[in-house]
C-alpha cells in the first residue's frame, strides 16, 4: 500500500494533532482525532487531486443547487483502499475509528432525491476516472433539524458549520469572481457592433470552497466546488469600475454585506416545490454565473479558441435551478468573448444538456419577468431574444398554432418557463427513469419532442453500491466477496452470479442472520431515540423519504389503522408482527404533509400502548429523517414501501438501495419501480395499484368519485371516519384536514381508489414471510439483479450518450 505507511503515519499523526491542538492523543475528544486524520489524509492526496486535474480531454461539469454528500469519512477512506488499516492502526493508537465516524457532521445540503442523486453521481464519476466536477453552493445552514414535539414536526436551523469550516473543503480565495446583481444596462456601438455595458450594479464575489471527490481504488479525484457568497475583496476594486459605488457610509455598508452575505445563506426547505422567491433566483444566478465563469476562467488557461469550447467542455444542468446556465453562457460568449449570436447560439447548445426530475407542476420553475428585468437586466434581454427567436422559428413551422407556440414559448404571460428554457438551450433533454421519460414525451413536454425528437433520451437514475452496500451493509458485503470474489465491487452486474445460491439453504440462511443482527443494531438505535422496545423478530417494514401527498405516506398510514381494527375484531389474527418505520422531512409551509406527520405519531402512541397488539404491532416514526439514519435503517429493512400515485414519482431511488440489500418491495408501477419488476418479475415484488394510462384517463377524463367509494366500502369508511370520530386523540384539525382531502377534495392522489389493492398486497407480504426460506430466496434474487442499478452505470450511459457524444 502506497498511501499510508504505519509508521510514518503514527509520526504525522501526532505532529499533526500537537501542531493543531497542542495536546496529545488521549487527552484528545473525537472532534479533535477526527480533524487531525481528515488533515493527514488531506496531505496525502494533495497530490493525486492535482495530477488529476491536468490536461484532460474533456470534462463535465454538473451544475446542481443542492448535494446531498452524507459523511465522507469512510467513504473517502474505503475509496482510498486504506479503510481496514486505517481502522487497525488507529486500534493501535488506542482510537476507535467508529467514534470519529460519528462525529463527523453530515452536511445536509440538499433536500432530497435530487441532491442525493448528485452526490451518486459525484462518487461514480470519479470512480470510473471521468473527469466531471460538481458546482453548487455552500450553504451556511443545511436543510432544517426536524424536531417532534407532541407529535408535531418542529424545524431547527441546521448551524452545520458552527466550527466556521468543514473538515473537507478547501478554500481557494484567488479564484474568487463578482456576480453582477440589478444595474442597468446600455447597448452602444463599437467598431459597428453594439456592445452590452452592465452599470450601477451590486457586485458579490463569490468564493469556491472545494472538496475533494475520491474515486473507488483508481488514484483518481475529482472536486465539488462550492461557493460562498461575500462582498469583494479589497484587490477587486479596480475592476469594479462601473458597479454601484455608494457604499460609504455605515449603514449603506452594512445593508451591503446583508446583500451578500444572505445568497448562500440557507437551503430552500423545498422538494418538488417552486418557491417563487427573489432570493433564491439570486442563488441561482449567484451559482450559475460563479461556475461558468470559473470554467472559463480555466479553459483559457490552457485553450485559445473559445470557439471550440464545445469540444473540451460539457455542463449539466441539474432540473431547473441551474437553467441561467443557458443566457450566462450566451453573455459571456458574446459580452466578452465577442462571438456573434449564431456562433454563441450553436456552442450553448452543443455544450449544454439538461435532466427533469420531476412532472409535478407546482415544482415547474416559472420567474417572474419584472423580477429577471431588475435583477438580473442583462440576462433578461438574453432571454428575451431566445424568445423572439425560437417563436419566429415556430411560426415558420406551424403557422398560427398559438396554442402549441404558447407552451413552448420561453415567455408566456408574465414569466420566464424555465424547463421551456433549458430544452432551447441544450442539445439533450432526458428523464430519470423509463415510465418518467415517455410521460415527458408524450404528455408534458410532447410539443417539444414532436419538435425535436433526437434530443430526448431515458437515464435511469441509480446509486453509489460503495455507500449503500459496502459502506453500510458490510457484513452483506463480506458475504458476497465470500460467494463470488470481490470483482462486483467494479462491476456490479457480476452480482449476477449470486443467483447460483438461490436453493442454497445455507446461503439463504446466512442472508437472514446478516439481516438479523442489522435489524439488532437498528433496534438499538430506536430504543435509544424513541424510548420503545421493538421485536426484533417482526416484519420491519419501512417508508423513508420526503413527506409528500403524492408518496402516500397516508395510504401506508391508513392501513395500519385498518391492521390495527383487524387485530382488535380478532386477536387470534393469523398474522406476522410487524413494526412501520417512517422517516421523513416536511416542507415547513406544506400543512398537509405535517398533518399526516401528526397523524402517524399518534397513531403510534395510540398503537404502541394498546397492549392487546403489543406483540403484533409496532409503529415508530424516527426524528430528523437523513443521509446517515438512512445508511442504518436500509439495511435492516424487510419491506421495502414505494406507494407513489402512479405516474407521479419520477424514478425514486431509495426503491433501488432496499432492493440492494435484500428487502422486499411493495410498490405501484411507478417510476424505476417498473425496472425494478423487468429485473426481478412478480415473483420477487408485489405489486398493486392503478396503472399509468387509468391514472392518465382519470386525470383527463374524470370519472373518479371517491366519495362514492367511501360509501360504498366498509372498511374504507372504517379508517376514514376514524380521522374525525376521536378515535384517534388529538388530531382534531389535522385529521379534519387529511378527511377533507380524501372526501371534500375528491382524493388528489387515488388513496381510496388503491386502498383495497394495497391491503391485499400486505396480505400478500405476510404470507410470503410466514415461509422464511422462500422469503430469504427472494431477498437473494433482489440483490442479484440490483447491480443495473448502480450509478456507474447510469454515469456511463451520461458519458457516453449525452456528454462526449459529438
Ligand atoms: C426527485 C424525484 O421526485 C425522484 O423521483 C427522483 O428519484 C429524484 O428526483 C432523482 O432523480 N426530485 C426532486 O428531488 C426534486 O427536487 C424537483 O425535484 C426539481
Amino acid at each position: 500500500m502506497t498511501l499510508i505507511n504505519k509508521k510514518e503515519f503514527k509520526l504525522e499523526f501526532r505532529n499533526q494533532m500537537d501542531f493543531l491542538y497542542k495536546q496529545t492523543i488521549e487527552e484528545a475528544n473525537s472532534e479533535q482525532l477526527l480533524n487531525t486524520l481528515v488533515t493527514v489524509l488531506k496531505c496525502k492526496i494533495d497530490n493525486i487531486w492535482k495530477e488529476s486535474r491536468l490536461d484532460k480531454e474533456k470534462e463535465v461539469y454538473y451544475f446542481c443547487i443542492e448535494f446531498l454528500l452524507g459523511r465522507q469519512l469512510e467513504s473517502n477512506l474505503l475509496n482510498l483502499g486504506v479503510l481496514e488499516d486505517i481502522k487497525l492502526i488507529l486500534k493501535e493508537m488506542d482510537i476507535n475509528l467508529e467514534d470519529l465516524v460519528n462525529a463527523e457532521v453530515d452536511p445536509a445540503l440538499g433536500n432530497g432525491g435530487l441532491g442525493r442523486l448528485a452526490a451518486c453521481f459525484l462518487d461514480s464519476m470519479a470512480s470510473l476516472s471521468i473527469s466531471g466536477h460538481g458546482y453548487g453552493i455552500r450553504y451556511e445552514y443545511g436543510l432544517f433539524e426536524q424536531k417532534l414535539v407532541n407529535g408535531h414536526q418542529v424545524e431547527v436551523p441546521d448551524n452545520w458549520l458552527k466550527e466556521e469550516s468543514y473538515i473537507w473543503e478547501t478554500v481557494r480565495p484567488n479564484k474568487a469572481s463578482i456576480v453582477k446583481f440589478g444595474g442597468q444596462v446600455d447597448l452602444v456601438e463599437k467598431n459597428g457592433k453594439l456592445k452590452a455595458i452592465h452599470k450601477n450594479y451590486i457586485p458579490v464575489m463569490a468564493v469556491p470552497y472545494d472538496i475533494p471527490i475520491i474515486g473507488y481504488k483508481n488514484e483518481y479525484i475529482n472536486t465539488l466546488r462550492l461557493f460562498k457568497s461575500d462582498v469583494p475583496r479589497k484587490d477587486f476594486e479596480p475592476i469594479l469600475k462601473e458597479s454601484k459605488n455608494s457604499y460609504g457610509s455605515y449603514h449603506d455598508a452594512l445593508q451591503y454585506r446583508y446583500y451578500a452575505d444572505e445568497i448562500s445563506q440557507v437551503l430552500y426547505p423545498n422538494d418538488s416545490n417552486d418557491a417563487g422567491k427573489i432570493l433564491r433566483l439570486k442563488q441561482e444566478y449567484f451559482l450559475v454565473s460563479a461556475g461558468i465563469q470559473d470554467i472559463f476562467r480555466k479553459y483559457k488557461k490552457n485553450n485559445r479558441d473559445i470557439g471550440k469550447i464545445y469540444e473540451k467542455i460539457s455542463i449539466h444542468i441539474n432540473d431547473t435551478h441551474p437553467s441561467l446556465c443557458v443566457p450566462e453562457l450566451m453573455r459571456l460568449l458574446m459580452d466578452e468573448e465577442e462571438l456573434g449570436w449564431d456562433e454563441a447560439w450553436e456552442i450553448t447548445k452543443r455544450v449544454i444538456s439538461y435532466t427533469n426530475h420531476t412532472i409535478m407542476a407546482e415544482a415547474m420553475e416559472r420567474w417572474n419577468i419584472q423580477m429577471i428585468k431588475e435583477l438580473l437586466p442583462r440576462i433578461y434581454m438574453i432571454i428575451e431574444e431566445i424568445n423572439k427567436r425560437y417563436i419566429r422559428k415556430l411560426n415558420n413551422k406551424y403557422g398560427n398554432d398559438f396554442d402549441k407556440i404558447g407552451t413552448m414559448a420561453v415567455i408566456s404571460a408574465d414569466n420566464v418557463n424555465m424547463a421551456n428554457l433549458s430544452i432551447i438551450g441544450s442539445h439533450s433533454v432526458n428523464g430519470v427513469a423509463k415510465l418518467h421519460t415517455e410521460i415527458l414525451k408524450k404528455e408534458v413536454l410532447k410539443n417539444f419532442y414532436e419538435d425535436e425528437p433526437f434530443k430526448f433520451n431515458n437515464k435511469t437514475n441509480g446509486i453509489a453500491h460503495r455507500r449503500w452496500l459496502m459502506l453500510s451493509n458490510p457484513r452483506l458485503s463480506k458475504l458476497i466477496n465470500e460467494l463470488i470474489g470481490e470483482s462486483w465491487q467494479k462491476d456490479t452486474l457480476e452480482l449476477k452470479s449470486l443467483e447460483k445460491y438461490q436453493d442454497d439453504s445455507r446461503v439463504l440462511q446466512e442472508l437472514e442472520l446478516i439481516k438479523q443482527e442489522n435489524k439488532r443494531n437498528l433496534s438499538k438505535i430506536i430504543t435509544q431515540k424513541n424510548e420503545i422496545n421493538i421485536n426484533e423478530n417482526s416484519i420491519f417494514d419501512v417508508q423513508i423519504k420526503r413527506l409528500h401527498a403524492y408518496k402516500r405516506q397516508l395510504m401506508n398510514a391508513l392501513h395500519i389503522l385498518h391492521m390495527y381494527h383487524e387485530l382488535l375484531d380478532n386477536p387470534n389474527l393469523n398474522m406476522e408482527p410487524r413494526t412501520f418505520i417512517f422517516g421523513a422531512k416536511a416542507a415547513p409551509g406544506y400543512y398537509f404533509a405535517k398533518c399526516v406527520i401528526k397523524l402517524i405519531n399518534e397513531l403510534a402512541q395510540k398503537i404502541n400502548n394498546d397492549v392487546r397488539v403489543k406483540d403484533k404491532l409496532r409503529v415508530v416514526f424516527l426524528e430528523n429523517y437523513g443521509v446517515s439514519l438512512a445508511e442504518k435503517i436500509i439495511p435492516a429493512t424487510n419491506v421495502s414501501e414505494q406507494i407513489s400515485t402512479t405516474t407521479k414519482e419520477a424514478s425514486g431511488t431509495s426503491n433501488m438501495k432496499f432492493m440492494m440489500n435484500g428487502a422486499i418491495t411493495i410498490a405501484t408501477l411507478d417510476g424505476a419501480n417498473i425496472e425494478i419488476h423487468d429485473q426481478i418479475g412478480d415473483e420477487n415484488m408485489v405489486l398493486f395499484g392503478l396503472k399509468a394510462n387509468q391514472v392518465l384517463e382519470y386525470s383527463k377524463f374524470g370519472g373518479y368519485s371517491s366519495a362514492d367509494l367511501y360509501s360504498n366500502n366498509f372498511y374504507i369508511k372504517r379508517v376514514v371516519d376514524d380521522l374525525v370520530n376521536g378515535f384517534i386523540p388529538n388530531i382534531l384539525e389535522e385529521g379534519r384536514e387529511i378527511y377533507n382531502s380524501l372526501i371534500t377534495y375528491n382524493d388528489e392522489f387515488f388513496v381510496l381508489r388503491d386502498f383495497e389493492n394495497y391491503i391485499e398486497a400486505q396480505k400478500k407480504i405476510n404470507d410470503l414471510y410466514m415461509d422464511k426460506n422462500h422469503w430469504n430466496k427472494m431477498a437473494l434474487i433482489n440483490i442479484a439483479n440490483s447491480g443495473i442499478f448502480s450509478s456507474d452505470r447510469t454515469i456511463k450511459e451520461y458519458a457516453n450518450e449525452i456528454w462526449y457524444k459529438r
